[in-house]
Order: structure tokens, then C-alpha cells, then sequence
């Protein structure tokens, strides 16, 4: 029953009255989030009149303060998981001293203007996500100061999904991080993080890893991160990939220090309709990378993206599309329909001796900067595309 109570809070009355899922069947099938995951954000506020909620001030927090509030919150945080009820978060300011786990709650502001949890301690102030059905929506969470990236440690992410199932996390924004944004990590499964913003990370904006699988990102806003903006990492260190990711209809770049969209090391991930532009390095990256020892690729579809003024970043002069193989291998991966433009060294590139299948069909690229392509490796397979 778990995987039901997140549909129970608020918006999702009608659903129930109307009979819309069977008892038992899972709240949504793997990276395909019903409707009314996406028309519902914002209503928080307006929904929070129910006995099925606690609020965060009836455990002595206290708005506009500048106190500390973290034990108010946790206790808050227990309550609700016990009681099997939302947990609200009226509008104001918030302080975090330390670390807050959130495990199978779900946990709602005002809106993501008006609910604001400002984070204290630079090193721990994550937001952390766990267990089943865990949410996370309607609010901004800002640090009040950053330390450098150092070790990257997860205590220093934003917020970080800890090998949850069934997790949500949605119109929440993000602002100054001393790692990554969003950070999904340790088999996390069957997430959805949308209509989020995500601005000022030291390190990647949003980031899914560590086995994680059945991920959908999408209609995010990320610009200035640190690092890349929306990435797929696979490590060596782990026994399977990250696997079964959609990241679609997000807007990425705002001068991103790294790459926009980056497939590095994962098996069957959708890149679709996304826009990329002012990124320091290549605007969408498929690659497997020796010097942090990534598994291979396989299976990427690149779809109706565009991508204008990447690789910007000298000497990398990245192109504005790069696939990469530093080691191991990348087979199956797939461009169809994207315009690329405006690249700024370069337009497309393939290259490393691991590269297998690679097809472009109906892509328009403009390009005026460097070589159009560069396809050093690999069979590369050209139907159609405009501009090559
Ligand atoms: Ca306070």
C-alpha cells in the first residue's frame, strides 16, 4: 500500500473517487509518471486544511526566527512516518543545522517562493531521501554559505535520494550547493524529479548513479552548475549500471562549468526534447572516461534536442555533441532529430577507439566554428541529417 499514499495527500482526490487504479497496482509504471504528477505542483498550500497532514510548527518550528528549527523538523519528520501523514511546511524561512531525512514521508511547502529551508552548516545540510513513496515538493532549499567541492561529499549535496523507491521529488528549488544539486545515488529506483530549478551547485545540478534505475528527470531548469547539468554516471566500482533514464523536456546551461546532459558509463537512456545552450563543455556528452574508470554505454536515444553554443571551455574546444570512448565500449547510441547550432569551437564529434554503432538521422546542424564533424571511430550510420 505504500506506493498509494503519495496519491492520497492532495491532488489526487478525483483520481480516487473516480477509481482510476486497482488496489495494489503500483502508483505509476516505471518512468511513466500519470498526469497528475505534472498538474499538480503548487497546490501545497491550498491542500494543507487536512487531517491527513502534520505541519512542521506543531513541533516548535518557527518561521523568520533565524533559529535553528532541525530538531522541530525531525521530530515533525518521525511523526508523519509514524502517523502515515503528509508533512507540511508553511510559508517563511526555515534553518537547518544538520543533516534532515526525510524516509517515506512526503514532505510539502507553500510553494517553492514561499517556503524557504535555509541550511546552516556547509558540510551537512543535505536533504535526504529514503525508503518508499518518499516526496519532497513545493519549497527551496538554499545553503547559507558553501565550502569548496574537496571530496564532493554526499552531507553536502543539496538533496540527496538515498536508495529510495517510488520517490518524487518536484517544484523544488535549488540554490547553492557545495556538491550537487540533486544527487541520486545507492539503487534508487522508480523516481520522478520535475519542475524543479536548479541553480549555483558546486558540482553536477542533478545526478543519478550508483545502480540507480528507472529514473525520469524532466522539466527541470539547471544553470550554473558546477559541474555538468543533468548526468548519468556509471562506475566500475559498481556490480550493474545505472539503467532506464529519461531526462526530457528540461532547459540546462546558464554557463554550466561542464558538460549540459552527459551519459558517462549507463545502459538505456532516452535524451529527448531538452533544450542545452551556454555550456562550458560539450552540450550533450556520451562517453566512457578512464581517469574515473566509467562502464560501458549502451543504448542511448537522443531526440528533438536542441543544442546551441557549447564548448566553450578552451583548450577542450569541445564540440557542441561529443561521444567519447576514454575505455571500454559505446554501442547503440542514436541522434535523430536534434538541431545543433551555433557550436562554439566545433559541431559534432565521434571519437575513441571503443566506439561501436552510432546513427544520426533527420539532424540539422549549423555550424560555422570549427569542423562540422569529426568522426574519428566507430560505424557511423548517416541517414538524412542536414548540415553534416
Ligand atoms: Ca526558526
Amino acid at each position: 500500500m505504500k506506493k498509494h499514499q503519495w496519491l492520497l495527500g492532495t491532488a489526487a482526490l478525483s483520481l480516487i473517487v473516480g477509481g482510476s487504479f486497482a488496489s495494489g497496482a503500483p502508483a505509476y509504471a516505471a518512468g511513466q509518471p500519470p498526469a497528475v504528477y505534472r498538474t499538480d505542483a503548487g497546490i501545497g498550500a491550498s491542500s494543507t486544511a487536512s487531517a491527513a497532514a502534520l505541519s512542521v510548527t506543531d513541533f516548535g518550528a518557527v518561521a523568520n526566527d533565524g533559529r535553528d528549527d532541525h530538531s522541530a523538523f525531525a521530530a515533525a519528520a518521525k511523526a508523519a512516518k509514524q502517523q502515515n501523514k503528509t508533512l507540511h511546511v508553511p510559508a517563511g524561512t526555515f534553518h537547518l543545522s544538520k543533516i534532515l531525512t526525510i524516509d517515506s514521508i512526503r514532505m510539502e511547502g507553500a510553494g517553492k517562493a514561499a517556503t524557504v529551508l535555509v541550511s546552516t552548516d556547509p558540510e551537512k545540510g543535505s536533504i535526504d531521501l529514503k525508503g518508499s513513496g518518499v516526496s519532497l515538493r513545493n519549497l527551496k532549499h538554499v545553503y547559507e554559505t558553501t565550502v569548496p567541492r574537496g571530496n564532493g561529499a554526499h552531507e553536502k549535496n543539496s538533496i540527496t535520494v538515498r536508495g529510495a523507491g517510488n520517490f518524487m521529488i518536484d517544484n523544488v528549488s535549488v540554490n547553492k550547493s557545495s556538491t550537487a544539486g540533486i544527487m541520486v545515488a545507492y539503487g534508487s529506483n522508480n523516481g520522478i524529479i520535475s519542475n524543479n530549478t536548479v541553480a549555483n551547485t558546486g558540482a553536477d545540478g542533478i545526478h543519478i548513479t550508483t545502480e540507480s534505475h528507472h529514473i525520469t528527470v524532466e522539466n527541470n531548469t539547471v544553470t550554473a552548475a558546477g559541474d555538468d547539468g543533468i548526468a548519468v554516471v556509471s562506475y566500475k566500482t559498481s556490480p550493474v549500471p545505472v539503467r532506464a533514464v529519461t531526462i526530457r523536456d528540461n532547459e540546462v546551461g546558464g554557463l554550466s562549468k561542464a558538460r549540459g546532459i552527459s551519459v558517462v558509463g549507463g545502459e538505456n537512456v532516452t535524451i529527448e526534447n531538452n533544450s542545452v545552450k551556454n555550456t562550458m563543455m560539450a552540450g550533450i556528452y556520451i562517453a566512457t572516461e578512464g581517469s574515473y574508470n566509467t562502464m560501458n554505454v549502451d543504448g542511448v536515444k537522443v531526440v528533438n534536442n536542441t543544442v546551441n553554443h557549447t564548448g566553450i571551455k578552451e583548450p577542450e574546444k569541445h564540440p557542441n555533441v561529443l561521444v567519447y570512448a576514454g575505455q571500454g565500449t559505446i554501442d547503440n547510441v542514436e541522434f535523430s532529430g536534434n538541431t545543433i547550432t551555433n557550436g562554439a569551437h566545433r559541431g559534432i564529434g565521434v571519437w575513441g577507439g571503443g566506439v561501436r554503432n552510432v546513427k544520426f538521422e533527420r539532424n540539422t546542424l549549423v555550424n560555422t566554428n570549427g569542423a562540422k564533424t569529426t568522426f574519428k571511430n566507430g560505424n557511423i550510420e548517416l541517414v538524412d541529417n542536414v548540415g553534416f
